[in-house]
C-alpha cells in the first residue's frame, strides 16, 4: 500500500476534526437554528486576509454583488408589475414547440362557415377542433358595432383611470413604432384617421373592471359551449389596411375566438412546419359581422387589413 500523500492526510485530519465537532454538537443537543446563528470568526478572518492580499479580487467580488444586487432588485420591480419573472422571447417558444400531429390539418382546405348552429352543436364539432371555423350570425345586436371606433378607445383609455395602467399587460405595437397604448391614443388626428403613417396595433386587457366595462358592449358568442369558460382578458386588434400581424404562433392557454366588429381582414393560415407537406395553407377573409375560431397555438398565422374601413376586431380564449 502506497503512503498518503501530505494533502490526503490534512484532508483527513479535517475530516476527523469536523466529526469530532458534528459529535459534540450531537452530545450537547444544540438546536439547529441555534446552530445557524454561531459565528465563525477564524473563517471570516481568513477570508479578511485573502481579499486584503488579492485587490483585484477583493473588486471582482464587490463588482459581482453590486450587480447581483441590482438584478435581484430589478426583478422585485418587475415582479410587482407582471405576472411572470421571465418572460422567455417568442422566438425561443416557437422553437422548443413540442411537435404537432399533422392529423389536426390533414384534409383541411379552408374556413367552413356556418349559421343558425347551436352551443351544443358547435361543441361536438367545431368547438375543439384545429379546423377553423367561420360563424356569421353571431354579432346580431352587439352595440360594439355601432359604438367602436379609434374615438372610442381613445376616450375609454385616455380619460379613464385604466389609461394609467395599461401598459402593465400586452401591447403589441407590430411596425407601427407606437410604443404603448399611450402613444396610440396621443397620436394625431390624421394619422388616426388613417390618412397619415399606416399603423396596426393589439393588446389585451389588464384589469377585470376595463373588461367588464368593455364587454358590456358585446356578448359572449351564443355557440360557445355552455361549460366553456373564459378569463377576464379579452384581445383587441386596430389598425388600417395594408397592416396586421406578421406570421407567428401563439402559446397561450386555450382556443380562441375573433370577432370581426369593423373592417375586413384577410388571415393566413400556416401549417407547423412538421406538416407544411401534408396540409394545405389557408387563405380568408373575415368579413364585418363574422366571427373566427380558430386554434391559434396550432396554425401559424399572419392578418393583412383590407383596404376600406379601419379594421377592430374583439377576441377571447375559451377552455
Ligand atoms: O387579429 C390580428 O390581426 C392578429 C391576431 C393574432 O395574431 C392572434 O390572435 O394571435
Amino acid at each position: 500500500m502506497s503512503q498518503p500523500k501530505p494533502c490526503e492526510k490534512k484532508g483527513k485530519s479535517a475530516e476527523l476534526r469536523v466529526q469530532k465537532i458534528l459529535n459534540k454538537i450531537e452530545s450537547l443537543k444544540l438546536s439547529n437554528a441555534y446552530i445557524s446563528q454561531l459565528q465563525l470568526p477564524k473563517t471570516e478572518g481568513r477570508m479578511k486576509k485573502v481579499l486584503n492580499r488579492n485587490p483585484k479580487l477583493y473588486s471582482f467580488i464587490t463588482v459581482l454583488v453590486l450587480c447581483v444586487g441590482m438584478i435581484v432588485q430589478w426583478f422585485m420591480k418587475d415582479l410587482s408589475t407582471k405576472n411572470c419573472v421571465f418572460e422567455l422571447p417568442s422566438a425561443s417558444k416557437t422553437l422548443f414547440r413540442p411537435p404537432e400531429d399533422c392529423s389536426m390539418c390533414i384534409g383541411v382546405e379552408g374556413a367552413v362557415r356556418l349559421a343558425n348552429t347551436s352551443a351544443q352543436e358547435f361543441e361536438q364539432y367545431y368547438a375543439y377542433n384545429a379546423a377553423p371555423v367561420i360563424v356569421t350570425d353571431a354579432m346580431n345586436h352587439w352595440k360594439a358595432v355601432q359604438e367602436f371606433s379609434f374615438d372610442f378607445f381613445a376616450n375609454f383609455y385616455r380619460d379613464g383611470k385604466m389609461g394609467k395602467r395599461i401598459n402593465d399587460c400586452f401591447y403589441f405595437a407590430y411596425k407601427s413604432g407606437l410604443n404603448s397604448l399611450q402613444e396610440v391614443f396621443s397620436m394625431d388626428a390624421a394619422r388616426a384617421n388613417l390618412s397619415g403613417e399606416p399603423w396596426y396595433v393589439g393588446w389585451s386587457t389588464c384589469y377585470s373592471e376595463e373588461t367588464r366595462k368593455l364587454r358590456s358592449y358585446y356578448n359572449r358568442p351564443y355557440f360557445l359551449p355552455k361549460t366553456a369558460e373564459s378569463d377576464m382578458v379579452d384581445w383587441i386588434f386596430m389598425g388600417g389596411p395594408g397592416q396586421g400581424a406578421h406570421m407567428h404562433v401563439d402559446s397561450v392557454k386555450h382556443m380562441s375566438w375573433q370577432a370581426q366588429v369593423r373592417g375586413r381582414k384577410r388571415w393566413e393560415l400556416a401549417p407547423p412546419p412538421e406538416c407544411l407537406y401534408a396540409c394545405r395553407w389557408l387563405t380568408f377573409t373575415l368579413q364585418p359581422g363574422e366571427i373566427l375560431v380558430v386554434d391559434t397555438n396550432r396554425w401559424y398565422h399572419k392578418t393583412t387589413v383590407l383596404p376600406g374601413d379601419i379594421s377592430i376586431t374583439i377576441g377571447a380564449e375559451y377552455d
